[in-house]
This record gives C-alpha cells, sequence and structure tokens, in this order.
C-alpha cells in the first residue's frame, strides 16, 4: 500500500469506479482520509465470484482488509428488472459482455425490453462495511421504470435509462445531490455515514 501521510485514520473504498467515489466522498466524515483503490496502488480488479450484492460486496471488503489491513468498505449495486425476472442484477456491470461498456450494456438491455409495458425495475446497493474484524452491512433501494430509450447525459451506467418513482426526471438528468437524496446508494450511505460517525474514532 501506497504510504499516505495524514494525522486522520484512514478508511478503504475498494472500488475501481471512480463514478462511486464522487457520489460518496462529500459525505464521508471529515476526520476520516477517505482512500480509493487507485490512491492506495491497488490495480488488480477483484473478482467478484459471489451469488448476491452482499456477497460480492463482502468479498471485495474482505479481500483489500486481509491484504492491506486497513478499514475499508466495498460497494455492490447494480439494476434489476422485473421483466427480466431480476436481470442484469449482480451482472449489471457485465452485462453485455467483458470489458465493461455502458453504452452496450443500454442497448443490450432495451433490445430485451422491447416494446413491452411492463417496466418496472429497482436499483439496490449492498455496502459491507469491515472495520476491527467485525463486519457491518448497509443496504439501499429505490424503486423506478426503465425508460424507453435514453434521457439525459449526467450519471454513469444506467442512469439516462432509469425514471425513479415520483419523478419526471432520469437519474442522468439530476445533479449529484439530487440523486443522492433518493438514489440506493444515497440511502447506504446515509446508513454508513450515520455508522462512522458513532463508531469509527
Ligand atoms: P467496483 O466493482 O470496482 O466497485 P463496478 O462498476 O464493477 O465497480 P459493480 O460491480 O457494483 O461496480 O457494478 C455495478 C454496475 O451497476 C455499474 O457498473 C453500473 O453499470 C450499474 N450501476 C450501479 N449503480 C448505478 C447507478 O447509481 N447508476 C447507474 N448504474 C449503476
Amino acid at each position: 500500500m501506497k504510504n499516505i501521510i495524514t494525522n486522520k485514520k484512514s478508511l478503504v473504498f475498494a472500488t475501481h469506479n471512480q463514478n462511486k467515489v464522487d457520489e460518496i466522498k462529500d459525505y464521508i466524515p471529515k476526520n476520516i482520509n477517505l482512500l480509493s483503490l487507485n490512491d492506495i496502488g491497488h490495480k488488480k480488479e477483484i473478482e467478484e465470484s459471489g451469488k448476491s450484492f452482499y456477497e460480492n460486496a463482502s468479498i471485495k471488503a474482505s479481500y483489500i482488509y486481509n491484504k492491506y489491513n486497513v478499514s475499508c468498505f466495498s460497494d455492490d449495486s447494480g439494476l434489476e428488472v422485473d421483466y427480466l425476472s431480476g436481470r442484469p442484477g449482480i451482472y449489471s456491470a457485465r452485462y453485455a459482455g467483458k470489458p465493461y461498456d455502458n453504452q452496450k450494456n443500454i442497448d443490450y438491455l432495451l433490445n430485451e425490453m422491447g416494446e413491452s409495458k411492463f417496466r418496472s425495475a429497482n436499483f439496490k446497493t449492498y455496502i459491507v462495511l469491515i472495520h476491527n474484524s467485525h463486519e457491518e452491512i448497509f443496504e439501499g433501494k429505490v424503486n423506478g421504470e426503465i425508460l424507453f430509450k435514453r434521457k439525459g447525459s449526467d450519471g454513469f451506467g444506467y442512469d439516462s435509462i432509469f425514471l425513479p418513482v415520483g419523478l419526471k426526471k432520469s437519474f442522468a438528468e439530476l445533479s449529484l445531490s439530487e440523486k443522492n437524496k433518493i438514489s440506493h446508494r444515497g440511502i447506504a450511505t446515509r446508513k454508513l455515514v450515520k455508522y462512522l460517525n458513532d463508531n469509527f474514532n
């Protein structure tokens, strides 16, 4: 692990997805030095061999905790579409195959949906934190529906085709803070932050 000099306690977010880091970094308590995998010099992808969001998040967090002996959390998240029996689910990042190609994933999913009017879906996040050999789990979920075509240009992943319940804007038409107020990751992150404020000192 790269030597990062600071008086603050370090906490690693075990992800290579910079969008995820950007979404939550402003919410992490200021007494914590939040580091990404890039910051600690860990380049290798951690294989997500679990059968659920929880298992994958736990695999990623445990791997980094054991390798670097540092407090750490990881997020596994994805989109579950009812018409597709919950797919892409844990395969959201590689739905149209590897390497990860966001636009191909969206095209693949829209093609599978066709003209179906049954378009309900949800995003889920599981965050697993490992701290002092102890595992904590934080969940978040947001319901919505899959649009017939892309709308908006912000965000990442499937944001441009996801219309959250109660709003007329897709996730890709919301600012980061608007998305965080209602999103799966925002909900899970607020639970994580509360835990860190109470226990991480
Ligand atoms: P790490 O495993 O390194 O954290 P990843 O991008 O591979 O990064 P996941 O395995 O959790 O992350 O896959 C989640 C995929 O689900 C992600 O690549 C997006 O395609 C999609 N996704 C998750 N959260 C999303 C969000 O808030 N908006 C849009 N798409 C999202």
